[in-house]
């Protein structure tokens, strides 16, 4: 029998690449989504096939976070034997803007699904995201046994989810587990981050649709590491002999600036010529420096990271760039529009 996995925030960038590798590993794949009056599963469409077509393994099931009652009854209906919470408002600039919708949804909604799992009393292993914006004004390197001091609605939320995983682990016996995760990236990730945007702003301006590139701090230092390699990392967090917590990093430490300069440079571009500095992207409380150490996962999971932070960042201005080679007008018009946002 397959074994069967339930992942929410299976429509973002961790949950497209988890959903790939598992459905390599033979599992079915279960995904949480909401319903929206546009399409929102760019990222999964090429795994999708039509749940009448026998050699489907990945079907979708509406539901949020938010609704404690749809989650008991799907779970109970999927009885998964693999939980994956992804599922958040997960940008840490809009927080400030909504911060009781991201406590809704980043904290409250993991303990709304972990006490699905405790209701429905299915076994199972949960996999829950927590980050690395937990240790906040802590200084790096940041590992398991940091102090948390979170300097958002986003981060604090996460710190409640964090300990209330823990709890339910430590209560109820469940193999319940927080992957702290750095900051990770790729060509999948959500066009509002800083990288994503630095690498489609390159793209849009070596094309000649774009010239300004406007950014808020540059002087914050990230590990950045490629998401791919990081579900991998997921997976084995539930595969182990007993449920711990792990950080996932790359030990790298790149400011903003330093990763403007790999991308510009790369498209053979010089970042100072159109990057201008806007007020509106900085927060009202910054993290200056997250840096992981991820020796306890290289020790007890054997995940060890591949790709650094530039590797990362030409992998990411290579694809933005073939994106809109590819797509044409239609993509640079998208492109326009999505300069109006304001995170
Ligand atoms: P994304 O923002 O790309 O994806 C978030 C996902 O959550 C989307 O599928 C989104 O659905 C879904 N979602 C949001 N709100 C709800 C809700 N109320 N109910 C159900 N689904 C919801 O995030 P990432 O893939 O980058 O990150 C995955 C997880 O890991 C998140 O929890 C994030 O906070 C955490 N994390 C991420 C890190 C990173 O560097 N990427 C580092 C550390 C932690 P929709 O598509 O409909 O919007
Ligand atoms: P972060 O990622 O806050 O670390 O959270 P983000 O890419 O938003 O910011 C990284 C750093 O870049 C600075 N910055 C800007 N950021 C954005 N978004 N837009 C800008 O224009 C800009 N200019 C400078 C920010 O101030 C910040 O210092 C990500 C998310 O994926 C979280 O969900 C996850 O938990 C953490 O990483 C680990």
């Amino acid at each position: 029998m397959a074994k069967k996995a339930f992942i929410t925030g299976i429509t973002g960038q961790d949950g497209s690449y988890l959903a790939e590798l598992l459905l390599n590993k033979g599992y079915e794949v279960h995904g949480l989504i909401r319903r929206s009056s546009t399409f929102n599963t760019a990222r999964i469409d090429h795994l999708y096939k039509d749940s009448h077509d026998p050699e489907a393994r990945m079907f979708l099931h509406y539901g949020d976070l938010s609704d404690g009652a749809r989650l008991v009854s799907l779970l109970g209906q999927v009885n998964p034997d693999e939980v994956y919470n992804l599922a958040a408002q997960s940008h840490v600039r809009v927080s400030f803007d909504e911060p009781e919708h991201t406590g809704d949804t980043t904290g409250v909604g993991s303990m709304r699904l972990l006490e699905a799992v405790r209701m429905t009393g299915i076994e199972t292993r949960f996999y829950q995201a927590s980050s690395s914006e937990m240790f906040g004004a802590t200084p790096p390197p940041q590992n398991e046994e940091t102090p948390f001091y979170p300097r958002s609605p986003y981060g604090a939320a996460k710190v409640y989810s964090y300990w209330v995983t823990k709890n339910y682990r430590e209560a109820y016996g469940m193999f319940a587990v927080n992957g702290i995760l750095f900051n990770h990236e790729s060509p999948r990730r959500g066009e509002t981050f800083v990288t994503r945007k630095i690498t489609r702003a390159v793209a849009a301006i070596k094309a000649g649709s774009q010239d300004a590139l406007y950014l808020g701090n540059l002087d914050a230092i990230r590990d950045w590491g490629y998401a791919a390699e990081y579900v991998e990392g997921m997976w084995r967090m539930l595969q182990a002999d007993e449920p711990d917590d792990f950080v996932l990093a790359t030990g790298g430490n790149f400011t903003v600036r330093d990763f403007l300069e790999t991308a510009f440079s790369h498209a053979g571009l010089t970042w100072q010529d159109h990057v201008k500095f806007d007020e509106r992207y900085l927060r009202p409380t910054e993290v200056d420096a997250l840096v992981g150490d991820a020796s306890k996962a290289a020790e007890k999971l054997g995940w060890v990271p591949t790709v650094d932070t530039a590797e990362l960042a030409r992998i990411m201005v290579d694809a933005d760039i073939e994106a809109l080679e590819c797509a044409g007008r239609p993509w640079i018009d998208t492109v326009k529009l999505a300069s109006w946002s304001t995170n």
